[in-house]
């Protein structure tokens, strides 16, 4: 179904195949799609084109896609900045880049549907801060994290100022940044840099579960929890119980979340239970 985010023209896989540069490749499992990283040959580092390319796939998903699984090909996540797109950039330019960063990582956070990223390897720099944009992230124990910038004479510019220290903590980000030291897939999934952590070439599989559920679920409440549940946490509690009232009843108030209690009621639903 050809909806009216869709590109133009092209059948459903070709939709969102069809502009991608070739670091990027997009396939489709039903109503998820997945996004790999394609640049295995510089460990996935992010350049502009890449950064774009994310940007166009993440701001025209057809409307049947309800979850994306995004990974890296080859050995690495993502080793971060290409670091040789930054070494003649003036002050200027180096303002945009990150704006421009800024907007890509966005369509990820504030998008349109949920993204579950596979972490191995190395998950570095600009790589972390993707990471970061992320719903939900699955570390393989490969993994490792680390924010190199410090080494590199440079800064965070990808949003990681805002959503690492959000996801573990200021002094943690702190001494990662003024140490450079790596952190382990253990040491991260204890301080909440991932929700789950698996064993070797088993992310993308349990990425895929994960999303399957999260297609599941009815698109208002994972708009909720994506735009409204983020929100909240930052607000003053007062305004916050304010916003979590008026998008109950939004929900509530849905088609969807009618025929889903009455369901349940009429003992058609499924039970909450599983792993
Ligand atoms: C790259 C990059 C890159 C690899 N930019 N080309 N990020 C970093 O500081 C991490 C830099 N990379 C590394 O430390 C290592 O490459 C890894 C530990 C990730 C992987 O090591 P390894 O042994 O598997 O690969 P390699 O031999 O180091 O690299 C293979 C190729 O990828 C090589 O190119 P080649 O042409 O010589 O084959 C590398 O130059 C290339 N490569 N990483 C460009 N990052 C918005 S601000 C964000 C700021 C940051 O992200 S700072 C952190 C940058």
């Amino acid at each position: 179904m050809a909806k009216k985010n869709s590109p133009k023209g092209g059948n459903r896989k070709s939709s969102f195949a069809a502009d991608l540069p070739p670091s990027l490749h997009a396939e489709r499992r039903g109503e998820i799609a997945i996004l790999r990283l394609a640049r295995p040959e510089k460990r996935n580092a992010l350049d502009d084109v890449l950064i774009l390319g994310m940007e166009r796939f993440f701001t025209a998903l057809p409307d049947d896609i309800k979850a994306v699984v995004l990974h890296g090909d080859g050995e690495h996540f993502s080793a971060g900045l290409d670091l040789s797109s930054l070494a003649e950039a003036s002050v200027a330019e180096g303002v945009q880049h990150s704006r421009m960063w800024h907007q890509a990582f966005n369509t990820i956070e504030f998008g349109k549907v949920p993204v579950v990223a596979v972490l191995h390897g190395a998950v570095v720099g600009g790589g972390l801060e993707l990471a970061a944009a992320a719903h939900i992230r699955v570390a393989e124990t490969s993994t490792y994290y680390a924010l190199p910038e410090g080494t590199r004479g440079i800064f965070l510019g990808g949003g990681g100022t805002v959503r690492l220290p959000r996801l573990i903590g200021t002094s943690r980000v702190m001494d990662m940044m003024l140490t450079g030291r790596t952190m382990s897939a253990e040491e991260g999934q204890a301080i909440g840099l991932s929700q789950y952590l698996v064993k070797p070439k088993t992310g993308l599989a349990k990425a895929i579960e994960l999303a399957k559920q999260i297609a599941t679920n009815a698109p208002m409440t994972n708009f909720a929890i994506m735009h409204v549940l983020p929100r909240i946490a930052e607000s003053d509690p007062a305004s916050g119980y304010m916003a979590e009232a008026l998008m109950a009843a939004v929900a509530q108030g849905s088609d969807e979340a009618k025929s889903r209690l009455k369901d349940f009621l009429e003992k058609r639903g499924k039970k909450v239970l599983h792993k």
